[in-house]
């Protein structure tokens, strides 16, 4: 049978999502091989089908571009290579030794997915300047391909990880990819450092950081989480990036006086919550919704003019940053105060058993979003030759 049947068949089942928990304890005692393939080799594909229908449901100019046309072609080969193993019984002598190759491969191929569709992004519009209606389409659509690749790589990399013979020895109490008791201020300052490296690239000084935890749920204790610790460091040094290129660029004059970036760590009931802040002059609220949109945020070329090569601010890091957060029923959401800096807060579900993957489904309501053209807007638009007020006058 050809692929395309196939990829229709398979994008009729809806992914099935799986919490932190069941992660954890799936991985955690005699995690069974067979039944993590029996599993895999019907997710992978409903996973790579649902999407793969979706990208047909976006403009022709941009599907057409050679780079999501690249990108296609990757999704084709791995979901046509784990369709080998739709019939092989797992106690196939080989079955499972070659399943696992298959999704290292698989990981592999799909690598560059974010900068290639950064670039089909750019092309775009090189090609057709911006369209509000497309690029809300667009937002629409990579935030969903995206999470489904988050998704797609959670599910390889605990199967790799647990099943494959690089057993970890840095971290002999992870579950794969997931910590269960991941210390989420030694993540911060990992990440701060990171940045810090980096900033320093650039500029002449980077800020200090003052980290402080508060454990309203119980008191004195240090916050652990029940995490991907990998996810977490993705988020924050994309915030400290942010949080340094700002109060460095604002405070050019006093290099030798930056105001530190603070982060605050809490644990409530329901929530764990991590707060970036830093006195980066902040952002106008106007403009906030830009930071995360990828074809506002993709400029056409990095301008490599030597002395200002930016820290952070191209590429897609924001957006993605905040579906990770949301990926596990979070959130990141950034609060400013314009002239004086930003707050930038990642949610994390205190809980385990509440941290749901939270996966875009292929449907006629997501098919419904690509449809129509821009609505007239239902607000009153700003007049710019306001009303002669003297024709209301009492005579
Ligand atoms: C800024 C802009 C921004 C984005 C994300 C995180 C922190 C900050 N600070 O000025």
């Amino acid at each position: 049978k050809d692929v395309s049947s196939k990829i229709e068949y398979y994008s009729r089942f809806s992914p099935s999502p799986l919490s932190i928990k069941q992660f954890l304890e799936f991985g955690r005692d005699n995690a069974c091989e067979k039944t993590s393939y029996m599993f895999l080799r019907k997710e992978l594909p409903v996973r790579l089908a649902n999407t793969m229908r979706e990208v047909n449901l976006l403009p022709d100019r941009l599907v057409s571009q050679p780079s999501v046309k690249l990108v296609q072609k990757w999704y084709m080969q791995s979901f046509w290579e784990l369709l080998d193993y739709e019939n092989k019984s797992p106690d196939d002598p080989h079955a499972l030794n070659d399943f696992l190759e298959v999704l290292i491969e698989v990981r592999n191929r799909h690598n560059d997915v974010v900068p290639t569709m950064a670039q089909g992004v750019i092309e775009y519009k090189e090609k057709f300047g911006f369209d509000p209606f497309v690029s809300s389409n667009i937002q629409y659509f990579l935030d969903r391909f995206y999470t489904n690749r988050i998704s797609f790589r959670m599910l390889i990399n605990q199967h790799t990880l647990l099943f494959g013979n690089d057993t970890n020895p840095a971290h002999p109490k992870h579950i794969g990819s997931i910590d269960p008791a991941c210390c989420v201020s030694d993540v911060v300052t990992d990440a701060y450092e990171t940045a810090k490296m980096l900033c320093e690239q650039y500029y002449p000084a980077a800020p200090e950081l003052k980290i402080e935890e508060f454990n309203a749920k119980a008191p004195k204790k240090p916050i652990q989480a029940v995490y991907v610790p990998s996810h977490l460091f993705h988020m924050l040094f994309e915030l400290f990036k942010n949080a340094m290129r700002a109060t460095v660029e604002h405070h050019e004059d006093d290099k030798d006086d930056l105001p530190p970036i603070k982060a605050k760590v809490t644990l409530g009931m329901e929530d764990l919550s991590i707060k970036i802040s830093d006195r980066g002059g902040g952002v106008p609220l106007r403009k906030i919704d830009r930071l995360f949109n990828y074809t506002y945020s993709t400029a056409p070329t990095p301008s490599l003019d030597s002395k200002r090569v930016p820290l952070a601010g191209f590429g897609h890091g924001l957006p993605i940053s905040r579906l990770y957060a949301r990926y596990f029923q979070g959130d990141l959401k950034l609060y400013s105060m314009e002239g004086v800096g930003t707050d930038a807060v990642i949610y994390l579900k205190a809980l385990s058993s509440e941290s749901f993957e939270r996966l875009p489904v292929f449907n006629k309501s997501a098919w419904r979003h690509y449809q129509g053209g821009p609505e007239a807007d239902d607000w009153s638009n700003p007049s710019k030759e306001p009303r002669d007020a003297s024709t209301y006058k009492e005579k």
